[in-house]
C-alpha cells in the first residue's frame, strides 16, 4: 500500500482542456516535463471506454513510474489495476469503495469546507484534495473557494497531506506551496498550454521555490 504521499506536481486530465491535441501526447509531455502522479477524470464516457482509456494510460503512466489514479469510478480503478481513487464529497463514500477495492487501497477526498475534515470518512482519506483553492472555469460546480488564508487555516489542523486544486498557474504556484500546499493539482495550466512539457517543468521549479518559503 502507499500510504505516503511524496508527490509535488498532480495533472488531472481532462480531455476538453487538451484543445484538439491528442490526449496522450499532451499526458505524456506532461510526464515529460515532471508531472509525478495522474488522475484520469472523465465525464463523459460509458465505463467500457472508461477502461479501454485508462488502461493505455496506464501503460504510459508505467513507463514514467508514475501512479494513475481514476477519478470516481471504483469499478474501473479496480479491473485496471491502477495505483488509486480519488472521490469527491458528493460521490461513492471512501469506506463503500474500500469495499469494492481492499481496506489498504489508496483512496483521494475533496475537502470544500473545513467540516468535511470533521467526518469518520475523511479520516480513511490517502490525502486531501483542497477544492477549490481558486474558483475555476474548468470546474464551476464548486463551492467557494477556499483561497490563500483558507488553505493556511486548514493546513494547521489536517492530518492529511494537501493537494491544492482550482486555477493552479505559474504565477501562483510557489504562493500556494507556500501557503501550505504538499502538491499542486493542475488541468489547464498544463493540459492547455501549448507546451505542456515546459509548462509541468516550470512548475516544478515554481514549487521549489514556494518549498524554500515555508
Ligand atoms: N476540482 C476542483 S477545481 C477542479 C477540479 C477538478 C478543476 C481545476 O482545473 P484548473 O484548470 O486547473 O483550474
Ligand atoms: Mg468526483
Amino acid at each position: 500500500m502507499i500510504d505516503d504521499f511524496p508527490y509535488r506536481l498532480y495533472l488531472v486530465t481532462d480531455q476538453l482542456a487538451c484543445l484538439e491535441r491528442d490526449f496522450f501526447w499532451v499526458v505524456e509531455e506532461a510526464l515529460k516535463g515532471g508531472v509525478d502522479i495522474v488522475q484520469l477524470r472523465e465525464k463523459e464516457l460509458n465505463e467500457f471506454a472508461f477502461i479501454r482509456k485508462a488502461e493505455r494510460l496506464k501503460i504510459i503512466c508505467d513507463r514514467y513510474h508514475v501512479p494513475l489514479i481514476i477519478n470516481d469510478s471504483a469499478q474501473v480503478a479496480k479491473n485496471v489495476g491502477v495505483a488509486g481513487l480519488h472521490v469527491g464529497q458528493s460521490d461513492l463514500a471512501i469506506s463503500k469503495a474500500k469495499e469494492v477495492l481492499g481496506k489498504d487501497f489508496p483512496i483521494g477526498l475533496s475537502i470544500e469546507q473545513l467540516s468535511d475534515i470533521q467526518t469518520l470518512e475523511s479520516e480513511l482519506a490517502w490525502y486531501y484534495g483542497v477544492s477549490p483553492v481558486f474558483s475555476t472555469p474548468t470546474k464551476t460546480d464548486t463551492r467557494t473557494e477556499w483561497g490563500l488564508n483558507g488553505l493556511q487555516e486548514l493546513q494547521k489542523i489536517s492530518s492529511k497531506k494537501l493537494v491544492a486544486i482550482g486555477n493552479i498557474k505559474i504565477q501562483n504556484a510557489a504562493d500556494v506551496i507556500a501557503a501550505g500546499a504538499d502538491c499542486l493539482a493542475v488541468v489547464s495550466g498544463i493540459c492547455s498550454e501549448q507546451q505542456p512539457a515546459k509548462a509541468a517543468e516550470a512548475f516544478r521549479m515554481e514549487i521549489e521555490k514556494g518549498l524554500k518559503l515555508k
